[in-house]
């Protein structure tokens, strides 16, 4: 079988990891795309993960360009170009500047790309997830939106350091829009198949949740310029690996939901199954009603920014 394309729509921060992962878990070969000023940044980042693929021993065609016409026939792309947060800003704060780009990338992918599974991280991630899909006209399947997956990894990061155990046994599920609003569930939260609020007190679990709505923000201060790339960059790919090897992991991402938790036309984290088929299925949840009036809350933060797009 011919090795499968994937696009990286722009190759800053987090396409280039999402690169480097590709080229190492052998996924497919990669194609950058970035705007005609960083072309030749991008053919550089290119050439020197081209370079380490023997010694990785991994087969990977990587290439860079400015030209949508060599992203054709890509499979999978996964998107973030835009611009990312600075200390002091909200991801709303990019809507503006980010929604321009974006319209840019679903003109350009609807003319070339009209096939493949399409992975958006631009922030703000739930409207600007919801843009790409209300431009191209693409089917819901086959466009989602990370957020959910790396929300989850952080919540589960803290619990595994919280009890010093091994971060594959511990198992979670954080549901709504990617800010501050976020629904981690702690109820749903396994260590080893013990549920975590037998393992954690409240008022420790509570700081974990807090600590996982913040943990964007916490990077974003410490880097000084710039956010949060090598997890993101490994949550795409994650996605990226469940279709193109029709995986049905599951995990929550930025999904189209019509009537599902009671949601109707809008992008939110939920739990799906991603196969070949794209997000092939929503899973619902019963939900207490503390949770659910957390998740309508946050449906109401992402019904603001998706107002601003005037989509
Ligand atoms: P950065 O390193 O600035 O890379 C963005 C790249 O996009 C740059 O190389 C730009 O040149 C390029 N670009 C800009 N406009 C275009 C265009 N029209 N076409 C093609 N490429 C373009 O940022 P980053 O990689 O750190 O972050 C990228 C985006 O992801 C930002 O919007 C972040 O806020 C977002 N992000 C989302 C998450 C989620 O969990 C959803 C996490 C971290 C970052």
């Amino acid at each position: 079988m011919a090795r499968r394309k994937i696009a990286l729509i722009g190759g800053g921060q987090i396409g280039g990891i999402a690169a480097l992962l590709i080229a190492q878990k052998e996924l497919g070969d990669v194609v950058i795309l970035d705007i005609p000023e960083k072309e030749n940044f991008v053919k550089g980042k290119a050439l020197d993960i081209q370079e380490m693929t023997p010694i990785d021993d991994s087969d990977c065609n990587l290439t860079a360009t400015s030209s949508y016409d060599d992203v054709a026939g890509a499979d999978v792309t996964i998107i973030t170009a835009g611009v990312p947060r600075k200390p002091g800003m909200s991801r709303e704060d990019l809507l503006e500047v980010n929604l321009k780009i974006i319209s840019d990338v679903a003109a350009n992918l609807k003319r070339v790309a009209p096939d493949a599974f399409h992975i958006v991280l631009t922030n703000p991630l739930d409207s600007m997830v919801y843009a790409f899909k209300k431009l191209t006209g693409f089917p819901k399947q086959k466009v989602v939106g990370m957020a959910g997956v790396l929300d989850t990894a952080r919540f589960r990061a803290f619990v595994a350091m919280e009890l010093g155990v091994s971060v594959e046994d511990v198992a979670a599920v954080v549901l709504g829009g990617h800010g501050p609003t976020m629904v981690p569930l702690p109820r749903l939260c396994t260590v080893g198949g013990i549920p975590l609020t037998e393992l954690l007190p409240k008022e420790r679990i509570d700081a974990i949740v807090q600590r996982t709505r913040d943990a964007g923000t916490e990077i974003v201060k410490l880097l000084g310029n710039g956010s949060a790339y090598f997890s993101p960059a490994a949550s795409a790919v994650l996605m990226a690996e469940a279709y193109l090897k029709d995986k049905k992991r599951v995990v929550p991402c930025a999904a189209y939901l019509e009537g599902e938790y009671g949601i109707h036309g809008y992008y939110i984290g939920v739990p799906v199954i991603i196969g070949a088929g794209g997000v092939e299925k929503v899973l619902e949840v019963q939900l207490t009603d503390e949770e659910r009036a957390m998740l309508m809350n946050s449906l109401e933060a992402v019904k603001k920014a998706v107002a601003e797009t005037k989509l």
